[in-house]
């Protein structure tokens, strides 16, 4: 029994790993911006891998505002939440409540079911760039890193690598930072986010949704960290927005490769 169970695990784990070795869409970070983009690329029929460095993918979706787990969204950020299944409470003509737990498994359990694979607890530590195309992502176990133990990485070659990570940008940084090159922004690098505007700050994020180079785009807070966007807070629409809207770019420039 006990041989029977291990053997189970590692042998779909490495089958798993095995088909993911090269991607069409590496994502990484499994926000609310990373895995709608993740559900519409799986959906259109691309090979699509999430890299998720927390134990329990979802982003900053699971504690609401200030740990009061349910979050905002507008009419048609709801629309894309009730494609997943997701409820929504409406308090206006132009707003809804949502409870975060059912929003963060919801969006998990839409990507997932739609074919995106997600590995959790592994972090996206650099990008592989060749020829001025950027084309991979190099990958380690997030408690290796977390314990600084001197371990090697692997690669996942994909066709095209999104920078879903949030307010810092991990994967734009590596590019700008390290290997130096000039991305689609008013300076060519990262502008850095802004203090806290719900209105603007929801309008840009959707704007600032963007190829920055071959190969490389940004979703949701990493976007607006590159072009300087404003914070928005527990209201989350232009997330979904901008996820869709990075899936449709993204969808786009691949079919064109192929
Ligand atoms: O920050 P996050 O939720 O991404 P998002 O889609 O949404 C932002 C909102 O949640 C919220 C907001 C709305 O008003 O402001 O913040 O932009 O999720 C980013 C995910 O990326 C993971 C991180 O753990 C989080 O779950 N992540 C960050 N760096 C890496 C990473 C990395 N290097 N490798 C893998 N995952």
């Amino acid at each position: 029994m006990e041989e029977k169970i291990s053997l189970a695990i590692v042998r779909s784990y490495f089958k798993k790993l095995e088909n993911n070795l090269a991607v069409d869409v590496a994502i990484v970070g499994a926000g609310p911006s990373g895995l709608v983009a993740a559900r519409d690329l799986a959906l259109a029929g691309l090979k699509v891998a999430v890299f998720e460095s927390k134990l329990a993918p979802g982003g900053g979706t699971w504690g609401g505002g200030m740990l009061m787990n349910e979050v905002v969204v507008q009419n048609d950020g709801a629309e894309i939440l009730h494609e997943f299944g997701i409820t929504t409470q409406s308090i206006d003509c132009e707003y809804h409540t949502v409870d975060s737990v059912e929003m963060a498994s919801g969006l998990i359990f839409g990507a997932r079911k739609a074919g995106a694979v997600i590995f959790n607890a592994v972090k996206v530590e650099d990008i592989v760039i060749h020829d001025g195309i950027v084309c991979g992502v190099v990958i380690n176990s997030n408690p290796v890193l977390h314990m600084g133990l001197h371990v090697d990485p692997i690669v996942i070659m994909a066709r095209a690598v999104l920078d879903g990570t949030g307010h810092p940008s991990e994967i734009i940084s590596k590019a700008v930072n390290k290997a130096g090159i000039k991305i689609d922004s008013p300076t060519g690098g990262i502008l850095g986010e802004k203090p806290m505007w719900m209105e603007d700050g929801e309008r840009t994020t959707v704007e600032n949704t963007k190829r920055l180079y071959p190969g490389l785009y940004a979703s949701g807070m990493a976007a607006n960290n590159v072009q300087g966007g404003f914070r928005m807070g527990p209201i989350f629409g232009g997330m979904f927005k901008s996820g869709r809207k990075v899936a449709k770019i993204i969808a786009e420039d691949l079919r064109i490769k192929k």
